[in-house]
């Protein structure tokens, strides 16, 4: 049997596959004990306090670089926070303890505690600014579609190179006025569109398993730092990305520029945004399509928790159910 063999040089050890479980359990469960409550704020305060408290025990020497803000605006887990034990691995850490905050105030389907950790350096330093994406599963033809192509072509080429009529893909877009032409030109060549108020990190996972999502292609503009965490998982489950910052002021060009992206038009495949070795979490806060929720029973609080590692490619579906609740 062929043996896989994971580079030495690569210094994200398999633990921590585990240990990041965690740190993204904790604050999902932080965050679901005030779901439904309006409470956007505070809600995504307790997600922060918790993946924070977690992720000082780990045993890393870790930056976060995409976080909840500037140093200057956020308290907590900003960007260039060192993080962990300091004992382990030098690493480069994005995270976002509540992605979804409006879901999880509504309890709507798909708030999500997420994280992904590669080795330091390996990571875009993306600022809190918009991203035009798109994203396709694995299976396909490199560049089968193209971020610069419209979106009815991209359809066809997809639809084409899976196989199937247009009629047969959908395409998962953010509900936003900004998308209405991309929203029309999907629909135009008979493909179907899946409309999500929030939350594209999971949108763009969607695509990587299309027999079970029923999502063939995610399309449009949102968070650039969802869009790293997006990348590394793509990166460890298969799939293709391209995005591009929208860089439309000269104080975002000016932000972007200090945190070292001097090509401003600079169309990003996923090796651009996380090269190397990476893990991704992502825990359950409200149900979802990917992940269900955190459930709070009497004595026990279940969660459900995906892993991936890209080195080994391996996803793990990790149901915790938790007994000692003091620990939250
Ligand atoms: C997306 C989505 C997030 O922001 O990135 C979106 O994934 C984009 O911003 O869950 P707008 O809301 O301004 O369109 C979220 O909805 C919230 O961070």
């Amino acid at each position: 049997m062929a043996t896989l063999s994971v580079p030495q040089s690569s210094p994200l050890e398999r633990v921590l596959s585990f240990e990041i479980v965690r740190v993204t359990e904790r604050a999902a469960v932080a965050a679901a004990r005030l779901r439904g409550r309006g409470a956007e704020k505070k809600s995504d305060q307790a997600a922060v306090d918790a993946m924070r408290r977690e992720l000082g025990s780990l045993p890393i020497d870790g930056t976060v670089v995409i976080g909840e803000g500037e140093m200057d605006e956020a308290p907590m887990l900003y960007i260039g926070e060192q993080v962990g034990t300091k004992s382990g691995p030098k690493v480069d850490i994005a995270v976002d303890p509540l992605e979804g905050t409006t879901l999880c105030a509504k309890n709507m389907p798909g708030a999500i505690a997420t994280i992904a950790m590669a080795d330091h350096g390996a990571m875009l330093h993306a600022p809190d600014i918009y991203m035009d994406k798109i994203a396709v599963g694995p299976g396909y033809p490199k560049n089968v579609v193209d971020l610069d192509a419209p979106a009815d072509q991209n359809i066809l080429a997809l639809a084409k190179a899976k196989g199937v009529k247009p009629e047969a893909i959908t395409a998962m877009i953010l509900d936003r006025p900004r998308h209405a032409d991309i929203i029309a030109a999907v629909r135009k060549v008979g493909g179907a569109v899946s409309l999500i108020s929030d939350g594209d990190v999971a949108g763009v996972i969607h695509t990587a398993e299309p027999d079970k999502t029923g999502i063939d292609i995610y399309l449009g503009i949102g968070g650039a730092p969802e869009g790293v965490l997006a990348a590394a998982a793509l990166r460890c489950i298969g799939g293709q990305m391209q995005c591009r910052l929208i860089l439309d002021t000269p104080e975002r060009r000016e932000r972007s520029a200090k945190m070292g992206i001097s090509d401003p038009r600079k169309k990003y495949q996923i090796e651009d945004m996380v090269r190397g070795d990476c893990l991704f979490a992502a825990t359950g806060i409200t149900d979802g399509r990917m992940l269900d929720g955190v459930k709070f029973g009497k004595d026990i609080v279940e969660t459900q928790t995906v892993v991936m590692r890209s080195v080994t490619g391996t996803v793990r579906w990790i149901r915790g159910e938790h007994r000692r609740l003091e620990k939250f």
